[in-house]
């Protein structure tokens, strides 16, 4: 069965490792975010898309991102001389870097070099850059607009976010290997990752949710799944972010977004968030209520076959 999932980091990387475990070698593409992507000490790079990318082939580092064994030498070399490293990056991650820039310089395309890259590591599953065009997340807060990675690494998501937007966006275009992923497609996934800068970026692809709209009118379901659960992100700011864009902090509220592009046949919510399954079934959207925290390899693989049995059947 040939899955597409949407998905940021951590947490959409998480269900994606269930999908991959739960599919056939080569059935699972997922479709990462690069809004989050920044260019630093002269290397590019692009956070969603490798910590899918290292998720999947095993060897992600202990906090979800970078890789398992680092060693911080560079960043500490640097340090040395003064160079800002609040952006901490692994020596065996650099080695990803400079390959990833040094394509790109010689011209290749970011969605070729992060085929090149997954398939040197071994994943079984294709990760896509959302768009070969650069687009990048900015945010507005009480002092101004940050970058992305301004606001979530080094002042640690602590600013309220009053806006967001996605520059370039509207000048990106969908990839043809995304475009032929959604046209082959049996099923459409959107992780539990953060609906507004992570899923957020990807939508507003110009042609990802027509691309969307399409597969489903020719019957394939697309399933998505809460990151809010009790009111709470399962991982970094998308409550907070949320309530100070004046939108409800709940799965409720996450369900109301995705409702309002029409993006979803169904949407599964924690057993914690019960009691609203009602009003989520009142935006037109079927409701699977599970379990949804994924806390080690099994609850990834029993979220995913949730998922994918939602994409098969009515609920
Ligand atoms: N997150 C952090 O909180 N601190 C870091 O120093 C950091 C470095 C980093 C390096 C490479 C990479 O691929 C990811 C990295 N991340 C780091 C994670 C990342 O910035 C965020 O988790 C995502 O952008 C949000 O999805």
């Amino acid at each position: 069965m040939r899955v597409v999932c949407l998905a940021g980091g951590v947490g959409g990387a998480k269900l994606a490792d269930g999908l991959q475990r739960a599919l056939a070698p080569g059935e699972l593409t997922v479709i990462a975010n690069t809004g989050d992507d920044l260019e630093r000490h002269s290397l590019m790079i692009c956070p969603d898309q490798d910590t899918v990318m290292y998720t999947l082939a095993g060897v992600a580092g202990p906090e979800g991102w970078g890789l398992a064994g680092e060693t911080w030498h560079v960043m500490d070399g640097l340090t040395g001389l003064g160079e800002g490293t609040w952006f901490r990056l692994g020596d065996k991650d650099i080695a990803t870097h400079l390959y990833r820039t040094e394509r790109l310089r010689r011209g290749k395309r970011p969605t070729e070099v992060a085929v090149e890259l997954s398939r040197a590591l071994g994943v079984p599953s294709r990760v896509l850059p959302m768009t070969d065009e650069p687009v990048r997340t900015r945010v507005r807060s009480d002092d101004g607009w940050l970058d992305f990675q301004d606001y979530f690494v080094r002042l640690r998501q602590a600013p309220d976010v009053l806006e967001v937007r996605f520059e370039g966006a509207e000048q990106a275009k969908l990839t043809p290997e995304v475009a032929e992923a959604f046209r082959t497609a049996e099923a459409i996934v959107v992780a539990p990752s953060n609906p507004i800068v992570s899923i957020g970026p990807i939508l507003a692809v110009p042609g990802m949710l027509e691309a969307i709209a399409e597969a489903r009118r020719r019957g394939v379901r697309a399933v998505g799944v809460s990151g809010i659960v009790g009111g709470k992100a399962l991982r970094g700011p998308a409550d907070r972010m949320m309530a100070s864009l004046g939108e409800e902090a709940t799965a409720l509220g996450v369900a109301r977004r995705y409702a309002a592009s029409q993006l979803l046949d169904a949407f599964l919510i924690d057993r914690l968030d019960e009691s609203l399954a009602e009003d989520v079934r009142s935006l037109g959207l079927e409701v699977v209520v599970t379990d949804t925290v994924m806390t080690d390899a099994s609850a990834r693989v029993r979220l995913a076959r949730d998922v994918l049995a939602a994409t098969k059947a009515q609920a």
